[in-house]
């Protein structure tokens, strides 16, 4: 069972597509294990995409996920690192398959909605980053959503 990090980046929060985005992760088969509101500020943006630093985009990757209130959550499931990018789509919205997030909703490669993690080491790092401290729930008793007592 992997986890990933998923993150509602801000064109997506200003949008109103934060349901319709977690929505497809959760009908995917995904489950949320991890969920929080959180204004990012520039210390952990920089930290989250320490992979890009120097890169000619950079600034402009910070100043964007640091915006306004994004949501962040941890999606498991099998090869969930896979599956929630497969649900995203390419980086470029305009290379991305249709019926992917970014695709439906995007042309910006800057504003392109969502975040995965790209493998489960990066998962590991950035769930560390978004979740510190916090003890993520299980899912192993679960109620039968058909019984009522
Ligand atoms: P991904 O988010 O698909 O993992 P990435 O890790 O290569 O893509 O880049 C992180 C983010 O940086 C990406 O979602 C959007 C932005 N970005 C990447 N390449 C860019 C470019 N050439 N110009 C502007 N923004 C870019
Ligand atoms: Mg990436």
């Amino acid at each position: 069972m992997e986890r990933t990090l998923v993150l509602v980046k801000p064109d997506a929060m200003q949008r109103s597509l934060a349901g319709e985005i977690l929505g497809r992760l959760e009908r995917r088969g995904l489950r949320m294990v991890g969920l929080r509101l959180l204004k990012v500020d520039k210390a952990m943006a920089r930290t989250h995409y320490a992979e890009h630093v120097g890169k000619p985009f950079f600034n402009g990757l910070v100043n964007y996920i640091t915006a306004c209130p994004i949501i962040a959550a941890v999606f498991e499931g099998t090869n969930a690192v896979a599956a929630a990018r497969q649900v995203m789509g390419s980086t470029r919205p305009t290379e991305a398959a249709p019926g992917t997030i970014r695709a439906d909703f995007g042309l910006e490669v800057g504003r392109n909605l969502v975040h995965g993690s790209d493998s489960v080491a990066s998962a590991k790092r950035e769930i560390g980053i978004f979740f510190a401290g916090q003890r993520l729930p299980s899912w192993d008793r679960e109620v039968d959503p058909w019984v009522f007592e």
